[in-house]
């Protein structure tokens, strides 16, 4: 029997049944701090969260989707002392890689991606004939926390719905919050600035298709304009997103499966190797355009 504030109660695990009544005066504390006090907790989520969303007004890079390959382009650029933000539309951060294929939850990546695997403490198994595979949810948890450990700002709930522009290069990016897009609420978005974007959004390829179409720029790629994704080629896909990782734009890189929609590539199925090599390679692109993060 532990005692508390003066009455008998039993030890923690048995009292969640008490929690939902006793809830006033003489109350479990569990244990904790005294004076627990709503409009504190309310306060402290705020300022911190001020704290860091002013951080990221003035970026080195601002990362348009938290999925693998945004992961992985932020993790390596951040490590490196730049200034990185993902601004990620969904709740949850990690993109397609939760899924594995078809639900089932397990990805494959080929050797070329170990590599970066072990970079991230990715446990993987041989699955033969140069294969590898990996728990999805084991994956994508090791990307998000990797990468926000190094140290990489993630917003998840906002979406990125324009970009800013000057002297005919990408400046930043126009934000709002996800709920507001959904309910059509009329209110203004906001923007933060950075020195280089990257369009990590997926198949949609979202950030070069708002360059393309509202100010009808020239992308570099054979045609000016995006040249849409093709049907599945899982081989010449993985190593096409690679080389398809480039400025498209100036101020404006594509990475990961955006990649190969703006540079009319295949798709490749749920293999993940091309979407981690290629955030790889985006984040020594940006780097040596960016310079030293001074
Ligand atoms: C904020 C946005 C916006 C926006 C989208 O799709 P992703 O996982 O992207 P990649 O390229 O890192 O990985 C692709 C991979 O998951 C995949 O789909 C593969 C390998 N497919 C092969 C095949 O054959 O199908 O993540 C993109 C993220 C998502 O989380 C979106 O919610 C987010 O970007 N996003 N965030 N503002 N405008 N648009």
């Amino acid at each position: 029997m532990v005692v508390v504030a003066g009455r008998d109660r039993q030890p923690a695990h048995d009292m969640v049944s008490h929690t939902m009544h006793e809830c006033g005066p003489g109350a479990y504390n569990f244990g904790m701090s005294e004076g627990l006090d709503e409009v504190k907790i309310t306060r402290a989520i705020f300022r911190a969260y001020a704290s860091k969303f002013e951080q990221s007004t003035n970026l080195d890079v601002a990362v348009v989707g938290a999925g693998p390959s945004g992961l992985v382009a932020s993790y390596y650029l951040a490590k490196q002392g730049f200034g990185v933000a993902i601004f990620e539309r969904k709740l949850a951060p990690g993109g397609g890689m939760w899924g594995g294929g078809m639900m089932f939850n397990e990805i494959a990546m080929q050797h070329e991606a170990l590599a970066v695997l072990e970079e991230f403490g990715i446990a993987y198994a041989d699955a033969g004939s140069g294969l590898y595979t990996a728990d999805s949810v084991h994956a994508a948890s090791m990307l998000l926390a990797r990468a926000t450990s190094a140290g990489v700002r993630v917003f998840n709930l906002i979406s990125v719905e324009d970009v800013m522009v000057r002297q005919e290069r990408i400046a930043g990016l126009v934000i709002q919050w996800t709920p507001v897009g959904l309910a059509k609420l009329h209110v203004d978005p906001l923007t933060v600035s950075a020195r280089a974007v990257i369009d990590g959004t997926g198949h949609e390829a979202e950030v070069t298709r708002v360059v393309q179409d509202k100010f009808k720029a020239r992308l570099a790629t054979e045609t000016g304009r995006i040249m849409d994704e093709r049907p599945m080629w899982a081989e010449r896909a993985e190593k096409e997103v690679v080389e398809n990782t480039r400025e498209v734009y100036p101020g404006l890189w594509v990475m990961g499966m955006a990649a190969n929609a703006v540079f009319g590539s295949c798709r490749m199925g749920p293999v993940f190797g091309g979407m981690l090599l290629s955030g790889k390679r985006a984040a020594e692109l940006v780097a040596g355009s960016l310079g030293s993060s001074g």
